[in-house]
Parts: structure tokens; sequence; C-alpha cells
């Protein structure tokens, strides 16, 4: 049973008992129908097929092309390794365009073929690529812009696509978190050169691990599919530098259950939006990002900015203060990738050109979401936020006076 807080003293934090019995997270795995699950699990052991583009996949690429609206989408074993194949299919070298607030993984897929990641800041408003920012990275040795559609909003496609046209640069996105999203009411997948999905367990959409590069472009989903296979173009001839990008059959399962039960997930998704919307609203200093809900969207990913001058707590404090209560939230993604290894080090000063990033990772929760919770979690959490910020200073005034004391022993 959850306990009703309304006094500083009841925090966690403070000593209080935590509001939930078990850990509430972030990223947990939204499950579609068990027994369609098991049903084919049981169908493929039975046809002893288990990996290298058999049926399961076949059928999920086929599904996911169709509900994404391209010509090709191909599944891959997760979204790194699709980023890392797509890149180099695509042909990029050099300097290619990302922003520095993403996962790890946009980086390190070009570092990883050594191209270097050159960071551009963000739009403080949406945490996106600012095109303005873009055209001013550009340098005689950019190749490329990858345009990240972070939390599932999508970049602004046009001005970046302009860009990329003018300046004769490649064009793609990382559309991790963009399943199901759309942009002027296309859906995400068939803009730029490529889009990449990531369909990791934490993500509204899962294949357990996975992903998939969506595009309209024939010559490099064929390029694509013999790179994910080591480049095998038949059965002893190999064509380019391949690498294992497979994706197995009990993942396409799992990918085929998903997609039955991909709106559900959604309106799931949706609903805990509003709701933590409605708990938010006019709380001083908590901003929520919205949602263009005039567009289709995943809602996977529930963000506030916690903004410090104003609630005389900092976002830190106010994790610590929901982990305490068994809420893991997260500062996705904290501190950007520039301030990150090997980056760090090749780029000390990236951060003086990127201050909106700077700004933004400093102030970003992630909130969790999705079918693991509902009406009753996301109330009990708003609760703590509402309690927290309201009495800022004299909880940060404890916490730091807490954790001088416990320095001192
Ligand atoms: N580009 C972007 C923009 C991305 O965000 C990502 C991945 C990629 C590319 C690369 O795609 P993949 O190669 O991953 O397909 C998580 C995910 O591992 C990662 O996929 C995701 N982005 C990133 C934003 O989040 P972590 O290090 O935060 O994961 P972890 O293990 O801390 O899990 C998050 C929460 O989920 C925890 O509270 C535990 C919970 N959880 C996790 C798993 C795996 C569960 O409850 N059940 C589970 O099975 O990176």
């Amino acid at each position: 049973m959850m306990a009703t807080k309304t006094d500083l003293s009841q925090l966690a934090v403070m000593g209080g008992p935590p509001m939930f019995d078990a850990p509430i997270h972030v990223g947990r795995p939204n499950l579609g129908n068990r027994d369609r699950l098991l049903a084919r699990i049981n169908e493929m052991l039975d046809r002893d097929w288990l990996s290298n583009n058999g049926p399961f996949v076949q059928e999920f690429e086929r599904k996911a092309a169709d509900f994404l609206g391209v010509r090709h989408c191909i599944a891959m074993c997760n979204g790194t390794v699709a980023l890392e194949i797509a890149i180099r299919a695509a042909g990029l070298r050099g300097e290619v365009i990302i922003p520095s607030f993403t996962f790890i993984a946009t980086a390190h897929a070009l570092q990883w073929q050594e191209i270097t990641p050159v960071f551009c800041d963000i739009d403080p408003r949406t945490h996106l690529l600012d095109p303005a920012q873009v055209q001013r990275m550009i340098t005689p040795r950019t190749t490329g812009i990858i345009g990240v559609h972070t939390w599932g909003q999508p970049c602004d496609i046009e001005a970046l696509t302009q860009i990329a046209r003018r300046r004769n640069l490649t064009l793609m996105f990382d559309a991790a978190h963009a399943f199901g999203c759309s942009y002027r009411g296309r859906m995400i997948g068939g803009f730029g050169l490529a889009e990449v999905f990531s369909f990791h367990a934490t993500k509204f959409f899962n294949t357990f691990e996975g992903g998939a590069i969506a595009t309209n472009d024939d010559a490099l989903a064929a390029k694509v599919r013999l790179m994910k296979n080591f480049g095998f173009h038949g059965y002893d001839n190999v064509e380019y530098i391949g690498i294992n990008g497979k994706m197995t059959e009990v993942c396409a399962a799992m990918g085929l259950t998903g997609l039955e039960s991909l709106d559900k997930f959604v309106e799931h998704n949706r609903r805990n939006y509003v709701r933590y919307r409605d708990e938010l609203a006019g709380v001083a200093g908590v901003r929520l990002l919205p949602v263009n809900q005039s567009e289709r969207s995943n809602f996977q990913y529930v963000v506030i900015e916690v903004e410090e001058r104003v609630t005389e707590i900092s976002r830190d404090q106010v994790i610590q203060v929901l982990h305490a209560e068994r809420v893991l939230a997260r500062r996705y993604f904290y501190p950007g990738c520039h301030r990150m290894e090997p980056y760090r080090s090749f780029f000390p000063h990236a951060g003086l050109l990127l201050p909106e990033t700077e700004r933004v990772a400093a102030k970003v929760v992630v909130l969790p979401t999705g079918s693991a919770i509902g009406d009753n979690e996301i109330s009990g959490i708003c609760q703590v936020i509402r309690l927290a910020t309201a009495n800022g200073r004299l909880l940060r005034d404890q916490l730091s006076a807490g954790s001088k004391v416990a320095a001192a022993r």
C-alpha cells in the first residue's frame, strides 16, 4: 500500500519509509501476449531454424516496413550495430555532425569506425539538434549529419534536409526512440538516407535486444543486407567487409508479438503522460517536456526539467529524493557525450560550444512510465516531486548538512 506524504519528515531521504515496496524503473519492458510469444517460440523450435534470415525475421521485416511505410526495414541484432552498419554502408568518413545530448551509442558508432563525431548544440526547448548550430559546425571534412529524434520527437527534418542538400552532405537519423512516431503525418523511418531504430528491452517496443535500418534507398538496403551477414553474397562469395548484425528468430518472435500490442502500449504510455502532465501542472520550477499530440507519438519517455533557481533544490537532489522512495528516475543523457571518454580527452573544451547541452543535461530527469505503472504510482511519484520542490531550500539545507555529517564520519 502506498503511503501519503504531506510532510518533509515523511520522505524516505529524511528517514521515513519508502513510498514503494519495490523499485520502479524507467525502462521496464512492455510485454505482448505471452501465449502468442510462447506459441511462436514453439513453432521456431519445431522448425529448427534459429537465425540467419529465418521466417520470423522476414515476416517481422515485412510488417515493420508496412507499418513505417518504407521500402525496406532490415532487422538487426541491436540499435548500435545497426547504426554502425548504416554509417558504413552510407560511406560516411571524416567528420559527422551529431548532438552531444544523446545516448553514447550515437557517438561510439562513428568513433568505432574512426569517424570523428562533431558535437553540435541543441535547441533547449526541444532537446533536439539546432539546425543553425549544425551549419556552424560544417568543415571541409564533414560528410554527414546524424539527427537524433530524442525522446521520440522528430528533429527539424525540413531544415536539416535543406542544409544537407545545400552542402552535399549525407543525412541520416538515429531514430532509436522514435518507432511509431510521425513527422508532418509521415512515419519516422522514411526520412534522410536511412533511419535507425532500437528495439532494446527498455524501449516501448522491444525484441529483447534488436534494432533496424529503415530506408527507401534500394542500393543502400542491398548493401546493408550483405554487411549484416559478414558481406556474404551467396555461399562462398564475400563482397564487402561485413559484420554479424543479424536478428535472431526468437527476437523476431518477440517483435511480431509486440507489434500486435503496439497500440495498447502507446495508449498506456499516453495515459501515463497525461496523468503526469495533470499532476505536475503548476509545480513551480518543474517543466514537463511537451509531446506534440498532433503527430503520432509513442510517449515512451516522460521528461521533466528541474529549474534549480526556482526550486532551490538541485536536479541531483530531486533524483536522490526519488531514489530513496525506490523511484529509479534517470538523468539521461548526463553529462553529454562530449564529457565522456574518449571524447572528453579529444575535445576538452567542447563544452564552450555546447552551452545549451550543458544547461539541459544539468536539469533533466526521466521518470518511469510504461505498462508496469499506472495512475497510483504516478500520483505517488508526483506527490514526492511536489513535496520536495515546494520545500526546496529547507530540504537542500538538510540534505547537504546530512552529507557533511556523513563525510565527517
Ligand atoms: N541511440 C540512442 C539515442 C539510444 O538511446 C540508444 C539506446 C541507442 C542508440 C543504441 O540502441 P541499442 O544498441 O541499445 O539497441 C538504456 C538502454 O540499454 C539503451 O538501449 C537506451 N538507448 C538507453 C537510453 O537506455 P541504460 O544503460 O540506461 O540501461 P539500464 O540497464 O540501466 O536499464 C534502464 C532501466 O531499465 C533500469 O532501471 C532497469 C530497467 N530494465 C532494464 C532491462 C534491460 C528492466 O526493468 N528490464 C530489463 O530487461 O541504457
